[in-house]
This record gives structure tokens, C-alpha cells and sequence, in this order.
């Protein structure tokens, strides 16, 4: 699964793959977006923000080990996409904080998300929800 965008071969071309989360039991709020960005593009790009419907609040987290203990903290000032490279935003690396959920992700389903980028703009995604133990 994944979109394309940026037609002129100087402008930035983001693709996305694998983009899933895991799905919740009811009650829980929040769940995590992970996703493989691929800048096909010469030029630099930016992940800035993520937004949904149907979660209240989406952040980009980092992953760090403090001491044994593994910290989250909001990334700052986006996420940079270099020209001709991927990153991968997955379970204990960077990730999407996907908050305030607004009913329980079921597994099977597929969830609309719009990833906004610095230059290559709005670019809509579908978050392949997998039940929790399916994703190592
Ligand atoms: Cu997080």
C-alpha cells in the first residue's frame, strides 16, 4: 500500500509503505502509526504534522533508553525525509502517538490518516490496523 506524489522529477516524491497501527480493546485511547517514508525525490523533505478524524491528537515521538527505561518525547520541528532515502517509523523508534482515539481500532480495518510534508503538502494514507501480536 502505498501513494505517490510529485509528477516533475525536480519536485520531491514521497512514497509510503507499510503504513499500519495496532489495533486497541475498548477504553484504550491510544495507539501507535508506524510507516515506511521513502523520498524517491532530489530533494529534501519534511514530515511536519499528522492529523485524523477519528484520533483527537496525533504526535511524532522518538524512542529513547534512558537509563533501562524507555522514554517517548514529541519530535521537533518534523520529521527530515533526506533526498533518495527512507525512514522508518516503527515500534520502538520514531513513531506516530495516535491520541484520544475516538472508538476502538479494529483489527482488519483500514484508517484514513493525512501526513502533511514541508514540500510534497498533504498526502493521504490508509493505516492498516493488525491486531495486537501480529506486529513483532
Ligand atoms: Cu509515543
Amino acid at each position: 500500500m502505498f501513494v505517490y506524489v510529485g509528477i516533475a522529477s525536480a519536485a520531491p516524491s514521497i512514497q509510503i509503505e507499510n503504513a499500519r497501527t495496532r489495533s486497541t480493546a475498548p477504553g484504550q485511547t491510544v495507539s501507535g502509526g508506524y510507516m515506511t517514508l521513502i523520498n524517491n525525490g532530489l530533494t529534501a523533505d519534511r514530515l511536519l504534522s499528522v492529523s485524523a478524524s477519528w484520533a483527537g491528537m496525533i504526535e511524532i515521538h522518538h524512542t529513547s533508553m534512558d537509563g533501562g527505561v524507555m522514554r517517548m518525547r514529541e519530535v521537533q520541528g518534523g520529521v527530515p525525509i533526506p533526498a533518495n532515502s527512507r525512514v522508518e517509523l516503527k515500534p520502538r523508534g520514531m513513531h506516530l502517538m495516535l491520541m484520544q482515539l475516538a472508538a476502538p481500532l479494529e483489527a482488519g480495518r483500514s484508517m484514513p490518516l493525512l501526513l502533511q510534508f514541508e514540500k510534497a503538502g498533504a498526502v493521504k494514507v490508509s493505516l492498516r490496523v493488525e491486531a495486537v501480536g501480529q506486529m513483532p
